[in-house]
């Protein structure tokens, strides 16, 4: 298979994070790409010109990272990431959601961030501020579902946590969330999260 990645998207790092755990790491040949202008072959496969994509041996292209974490689920004999169905199912899948949600939000405050002063929109940087407050706060009374058997679930959400915390968008929120942040360190401590973890960054 082939892909497309960059190396800071906390959803790139979920699928890369997903094939590690799912031993599929070989699978997929990554074209890591440069998001800070148009990239036609990411275009021709993801009309939306987002990573991640994969395209599988078919040469189908699959998006998005829930897609194809899933798809990955489903292309191996270890045990599941995602629940077959019931409660589980449900709640896995909306805690990714909530996961990616701060991955987006944290992905949009960075970019608002990067405008120049006087383009900037304060409202907008405020309403993905209290987007990121609310999960974190969200995802540390979730604690107790994201420690124990390993799903999607902590993965997206130590992902965005990662990326959140790479753009420095909620200062502090280590003391605020203590728990969470204890969960986060000693998730970030898996090789899987080792091996995807972003570069070190300029400046
Ligand atoms: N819902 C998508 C979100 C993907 C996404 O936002 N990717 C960002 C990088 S973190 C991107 O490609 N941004 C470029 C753009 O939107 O043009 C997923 O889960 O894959």
């Amino acid at each position: 298979m082939r892909g497309f990645s960059s190396p800071n998207s906390p959803f790139s790092r979920k699928v890369r994070v997903v094939a590690i755990e799912t031993g599929q790491a070989d699978a997929i040949d990554w074209t890591v790409v440069d998001l800070g202008g148009p990239v036609p072959a990411l275009e021709a496969t993801n009309p939306m010109g987002q990573v991640p994509v994969i395209v599988t041996g078919d040469g189908e292209a699959l998006y998005d990272s829930a897609v194809i974490c899933e798809y990955l689920d489903s292309r191996h004999d270890g045990p599941r990431l995602f629940p077959a169905g019931g409660e589980a199912r449900w709640e896995v899948l909306r805690l990714q959601a909530l996961g990616d949600g701060l991955g987006a939000a944290s992905a949009a405050l960075a970019g608002e961030r990067r405008r120049p002063e006087e383009r900037r929109f304060q409202p907008f940087a405020d309403n993905q501020s209290g987007k990121i407050a609310r999960a974190l706060a969200r995802l540390e009374h979730d604690l107790a579902a994201l420690e124990g058997t390993l799903t999607v679930a902590p993965i997206a959400a130590a992902c965005a946590i990662g990326y959140m915390e790479l753009r420095d968008c909620r200062p502090g929120w280590r003391d605020r969330h203590a728990g969470l942040a204890d969960w986060y360190d000693r998730f970030a401590g898996r090789p899987s999260m080792r091996a995807t973890a972003p570069p070190p960054q300029a400046g």
